[in-house]
């Protein structure tokens, strides 16, 4: 169970945000009501959220779940894959000042961007994508283990992070798209496969039992929830154009 969450507002300057996703640009007021909601699904699923205010130096910074893993008694600062997202450990790291005595950092020439990092229990699987290379996986690996924990890789090439294409939802389940339905890394998991037209709702969130899935993608939805969870739909239309999604917005702890 989570108890707490770490979000950072979007800034204006998000509309600069890195993107493949070719689908414009996104709108920065929409963007703020979307991001007010999701605050509040986070505070009704229990979380006690802390919000970090805007950065108009880093774009892509409401993205706060690349900066750093989080591990019962340890946060992991990492390097974010992005030259232009490098900045954006040091608010996050002084934000997890208060909560975490065990700081831990990702170093050159490693990356991470911890949204290629998805946690089962103890044991964490690392994406090596564009964003997170060897170096910075076995920097996390070496982390991890020291800490009682284990991790394994999982090599990606259509996604851009693990978690764009595949969520943990607890009790052995994982929501897959694409390259990740039939991955030999989840063989021993029950797979709800996401169907290729619903690609971005692979990226869901479990929080406390419920299941927050973007709005839009009705066959994910109902396949998530006749797996046995109580789901939330929320808009991310604008977090979507610049790659983004549910998980990417928040820390959880
Ligand atoms: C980026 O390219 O870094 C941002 N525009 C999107 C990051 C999304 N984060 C995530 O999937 N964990």
């Amino acid at each position: 169970m989570f108890t707490k969450a770490l979000v950072k507002t979007p800034c204006r300057n998000m509309i600069h945000g890195l993107t493949t996703a070719g689908l414009g640009k996104p709108d920065f007021a929409r963007a703020l009501e979307q991001h007010a909601a999701y605050v509040q699904a986070l505070r009704d699923c229990g979380l006690a959220v802390t919000v970090l205010e805007a950065d108009e130096a880093y774009p892509d910074s409401t993205f706060i779940e690349d900066t750093a893993l989080l591990v019962p008694g340890c946060a992991v600062i990492t390097r974010p894959g992005a030259p232009s997202r490098r900045g954006e450990t040091a608010t996050v790291e002084a934000a997890l000042a208060a909560f975490f005595d065990d700081i831990a950092h990702i170093t050159a020439p490693g990356t991470v961007d911890a949204g290629d990092i998805m946690m089962v229990g103890s044991h964490f699987f690392i994406g090596l994508s564009q964003r997170t290379n060897r170096e910075g996986a076995a920097q996390m690996t070496a982390i991890l283990e020291k800490r009682g924990l284990g991790a394994s890789t999982v090599a990606l090439h259509d996604f851009l992070h693990l978690k764009s294409g595949v969520a943990y939802l607890e009790n052995d389940t994982l929501v897959a798209a694409g390259e990740f339905v039939d991955h030999p890394a989840f063989r021993r998991f029950h797979i709800l496969a996401v169907d290729d037209a619903e690609c971005y709702a692979a990226n869901c969130l479990w929080i406390n039992g419920r299941v927050l899935v973007a709005e839009g993608f009705p066959g994910t939805r109902k396949c998530i929830e006749q797996a046995g969870f109580e789901t939330i739909a929320l808009d991310v239309s604008e977090f979507r154009k610049i790659d983004g999604g549910l998980s990417c917005l928040s820390l959880r702890f």
